[in-house]
């Protein structure tokens, strides 16, 4: 009988060791919008973002994204690439600067720190840029 005891708090300490590991690796508490459409700024698409709260549907503007990375994925061409430049939130807006070599929908690939969560925030939009 205190064998079993024992194997069933083993097996508990187990389970909540690797669900804090999961928490801690992601949040899914956010999620990215792509706000408007695109446009061109001296020939470059001009991506805008919000970071919204699953729970209350909320903006987040105070976010700091510290990866972004832009792939043609979503039309068949994952290993096309273009450079992102990270432009100066504003007033709940993320912007973004992509220089595509191709016209078509891109995948904006991003992460972010929300303020006060541990947890890392990841997410991808699709937009359409052109050229
Ligand atoms: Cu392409």
């Amino acid at each position: 009988m205190i064998s079993i005891r024992i194997l069933a708090s083993a097996v508990a300490l187990a389970g909540g060791a690797a669900f804090t590991a999961h928490v801690q690796a992601k949040s899914d508490d956010y999620r990215f919008e792509l706000v408007g459409t695109p446009h061109l700024t001296a020939r470059k698409d001009i991506v805008q973002v919000r970071l919204v709260s699953v729970a209350d549907g909320k903006a987040v503007p105070d976010a700091v994204i510290f990866e972004s990375k832009a792939d043609m994925g979503p039309a068949g061409m994952d290993t096309m690439t273009a450079p992102v430049k990270v432009l100066p939130a504003k007033g709940g807006i993320y912007s973004f600067e992509v220089d595509p070599g191709m016209a078509g929908t891109w995948a904006l690939h991003l992460a972010a720190k929300v303020q006060g969560d541990p947890d890392t925030v990841r997410g991808t939009v699709n937009a359409d840029l052109v050229k």
